[in-house]
Order: C-alpha cells, then structure tokens, then sequence
C-alpha cells in the first residue's frame, strides 16, 4: 500500500509510468485486514486460530455465508484416522492426529475426541491384499496399523456378521487403534471461541461474491456486505471451491459431489468401535448419543444439493444391514447430504496460487474432517510465511502440471 502514497508514490510513478498511471486511477483499498479467510468452517476457523495463536497475526476476519460449521464440517460422519498409504498424505493426517490429541485442552473445549478404532473390512483376496500393502507402508511410517483376520475382527465387534456364506463376507481389516471420532460441531465452536478470543472477527451471513485484484495481487473480497479489503484472502471453502476460483478466473482440478449420510434413533451401547467397508459402500459408528452414524459413498453424479440420492442411500443400507443382521428393525431418524470436492489423485491442494496473496486450502473430498486442526496448522503457516509448510509442500497446486500425484483413492475409504 506503501506505494501510493507521499514520497514513495512519486518515486514509484517515475520508475513504472504504466503502473503509476493505473494506480493513480484507481487506488489499492487500504486493507482492513491483513488476512480474510473465506469459509467458516472447519478448517477455515482453525486457519484463523493458528494464525492468531502461532503467527501472532491477528487482523483477520473469517467470512462465511451461512453459520460457522453449517458447510461439512457440521455434516459428516467424525470418523478420525490417519492410515493413508503415501509417505506425504501419511505425515498430512498424523500431524493432525497428533494435534487432535491435546485438542480439547489447546481449545479448553470438549471436542469429545473418542479414540475407540478404526477398522476398514476386506471382503476378498484382493481387499486383503490391498489392506496388507496399506498397514505395511502405514508401519514404515511409524502408524499403529494392524491386519486382523475375521476371528479378530468378529472379537472385537461381536455383532458383525462372519459367515462365509454372505454376497460380501468379512475376510478380515485394518486396524488402527489410534482412530476414532469426534463431536464434529464442537470442533468448528472450539476453534471459533478461541481464534475470537485472540482477536480474530467472525463475520456469518456474509458471502464472498468476487476476489478483487489488482496488478496482480489481491486487494480484498466482494461481499454481500460490501468490499472488504484485505491483503490476502485465503479460501476454505469445500464443495465451493471450484465457483471461488472463478472469482479469480483460475480453474481448479476439482469436481463436487453430494455425499450422504444417516443417523438412527438412540439405542442401547452395542458398537464401541467404528466399521469401514469400502467394497461395500458403506460405514458405521455409535455416537456417545446411542444413534448409529451410517455413511455412504459419494453420488455419482456431479452436485451441490445437499442431499444425496435414494439409490446410494438404499444400497449403503442394505449392505449395513447384511453386516449387522442386528440393526434391520433400528429406525433412521435423519439423512442428510453435504457437496465435498475431489482432487484427480483424491488429496487436498492446501497452495499458494499464481496470483500474490491468494490462497486455496480445497479437495479435502470424503476426508477431511480428520484434518482439521492439520489443515489449518500447515495452511496458517503457509499463509504468514507466503512460503508452504514442509507437511503442505507435496499439495502444492503444482502437482497437476508436474504429475507428482498422491494416489489415495484406495485409503480415502469412502467409494468414488
Ligand atoms: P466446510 O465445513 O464445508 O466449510 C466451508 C464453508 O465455506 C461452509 O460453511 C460454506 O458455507 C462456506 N462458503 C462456501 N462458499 C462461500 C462463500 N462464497 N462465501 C462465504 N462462505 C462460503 N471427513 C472425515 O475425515 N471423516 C468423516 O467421517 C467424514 N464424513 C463425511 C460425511 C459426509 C456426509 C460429508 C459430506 C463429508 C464427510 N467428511 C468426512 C468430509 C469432511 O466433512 C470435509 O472434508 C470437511 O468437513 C471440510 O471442512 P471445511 O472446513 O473445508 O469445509
Ligand atoms: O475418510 O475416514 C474417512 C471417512 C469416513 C467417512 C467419510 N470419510
């Protein structure tokens, strides 16, 4: 901003006569923020809380449409768990297993981070063998992986169903112990009262409609307040990601998907643990409420509704109710969709962008509610330091042109 005004102006304008005479006719905005983070979810709200708390950067304001954790961060089904098969996506959700650890203390907010197991089922030789290769290279990178066979996936969850004799039998899993859940609202709140708490505003029902620039650089946001200037906008906004990088005229390697979920009526405690099966499009948990969490595979077509459509629905339960003969009388109570947005090789982009001071943290896909305090850990620092974190580096936008793809289409655990 320093160049349009007094002493520097003049210098400036004599060194760059186009670019004075730009500048002359329409003035930079002086920037009410030094950060506007676009999104007020999830990973948007911890972005803002790292900045304030780990960077010292306090001017920051998080812009969103709705109500903060209204977006998937308040939709989806809280499974945590950082078994991914590459080195770079491995150190990505361990870093934020990590943090989800002292979560609750770091926030003084219960996030309710219940670390009861993960297992990802296999129902034939092929599963297996992918199940095998995948807690291998999850053991390497120093992650409590284990394989089980049927015996010991039926011990630890007594009412699956083990006979060979079903369309899909149980041939045995994954196990990461260190997996779990987490209340998925509170974490958006936590994040929320703590960044707040440091000095960061939180602005709802406010819709960014244009990313302004100028030579280049960003200058700040059109809203449907008004124009808030900003010195870098970085935009966290899920299944939006690829309408925000039109503001910007960019185009992202993105598609968005409806993704569905249900929940039943609370029953009595009977599964202490969380059930994964990608064959078979289809999840479960209990939440500490008693109501079984039933996910299914993304619709398979392009979408922002926020529901899902009946055929998947129908599929995801007819597969839960093979697994779990048990649950065939239990009542569903609620379903409900969310849009998430899928990268080509199913791994976030978390970038610096070709234009100064904007940032994209996007395509976090069926997963990344485990990222959350991750996410915003390494895209806080990518953002004060204009420079990516070395866990962000490898989700660099670059990767599209380079090819270095990090295939995690296989541990993204949710089908495709
Ligand atoms: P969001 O929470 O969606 O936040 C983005 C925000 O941006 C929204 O609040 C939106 O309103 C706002 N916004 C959009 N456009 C604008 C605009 N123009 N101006 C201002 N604000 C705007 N992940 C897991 O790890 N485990 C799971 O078990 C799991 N289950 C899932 C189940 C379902 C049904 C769904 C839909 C997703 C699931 N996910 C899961 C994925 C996970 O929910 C997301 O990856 C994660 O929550 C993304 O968080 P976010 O903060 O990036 O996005
Ligand atoms: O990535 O673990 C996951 C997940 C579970 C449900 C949706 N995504």
């Amino acid at each position: 901003m320093e160049r349009y005004s007094g002493f520097s102006l003049f210098k400036h304008a004599f060194s760059h006569h186009e670019n004075w005479q730009k500048a002359w006719h329409s003035p930079a905005p002086k920037p009410s923020y030094d950060v506007v983070i676009v999104g007020g979810g999830g990973h948007g709200l911890a972005t803002a809380y790292y900045l304030a708390k780990q960077h010292g950067i306090t001017r920051v304001a998080v812009l969103e449409k709705g109500y903060l954790g209204g977006g998937n961060t308040g939709r989806n089904t809280t499974i945590v768990r950082s078994n991914y098969l590459w080195d770079e996506a491995a150190r990505l959700y361990d870093h934020s297993l990590s943090l989800w650890q002292g979560l609750s203390q770091e926030l003084n907010y219960n996030v309710m981070f219940s670390q009861r197991g993960v297992l990802n089922v296999g129902h034939n030789l092929q599963d297996m063998r992918d199940i095998e290769r995948r807690v291998n290279a999850n053991r390497l990178n120093g992650i409590d992986a284990e394989v089980l066979d049927t015996k010991a996936v039926k011990e630890l969850v007594p009412i699956i169903n083990d006979s060979p004799n079903i369309r899909y039998p149980v041939h045995g899993a994954s196990w990461q112990a260190s997996g779990g859940v987490a209340r998925h609202d509170a974490v958006a709140w936590g994040y929320a009262r703590a960044a707040n708490s440091l000095g960061v505003d939180l602005i709802q029902q406010c819709e960014v409609t244009g990313i302004r620039r100028q030579a280049g650089a960003v200058v700040g946001v059109e809203t449907n307040l008004g124009f808030i200037a900003a010195a870098k906008v970085a935009c966290v906004v899920a299944g939006s990601s690829g309408v925000m990088a039109a503001h910007a005229d960019i185009r992202l390697p993105l598609e968005s998907y409806p993704l569905q979920a249900l929940v039943s009526e609370p029953i009595k405690p009977v599964l202490d643990t969380v059930v994964m099966s990608n064959a078979v499009h289809a999840y479960v948990s209990q939440s500490d409420k008693g109501d079984l969490v039933i996910g299914a595979g993304i619709d398979t077509y392009n979408g922002y509704g926020q529901r899902g459509s009946f055929q998947i629905i129908e599929h995801t339960v007819s597969a839960i109710c093979e697994l779990f003969p048990v649950f065939s009388r239990v009542r569903m109570n609620r379903s409900w969709g969310g849009v998430v947005d899928i990268s080509p090789d199913a791994c976030p982009i978390i970038s610096k962008t070709m234009i100064k001071g904007l940032y994209f943290n996007c395509g976090w896909g069926t997963g990344g509610f485990k990222a959350t305090p991750g996410s915003g850990h390494v895209f806080a620092h990518t953002i004060a330091k204009d420079q990516a974190h070395p866990i962000a580096a490898p989700f660099n936008l670059d990767r599209f042109n380079t090819g270095h793809l990090i295939d995690e289409h296989g541990a993204a655990a949710v089908a495709h």
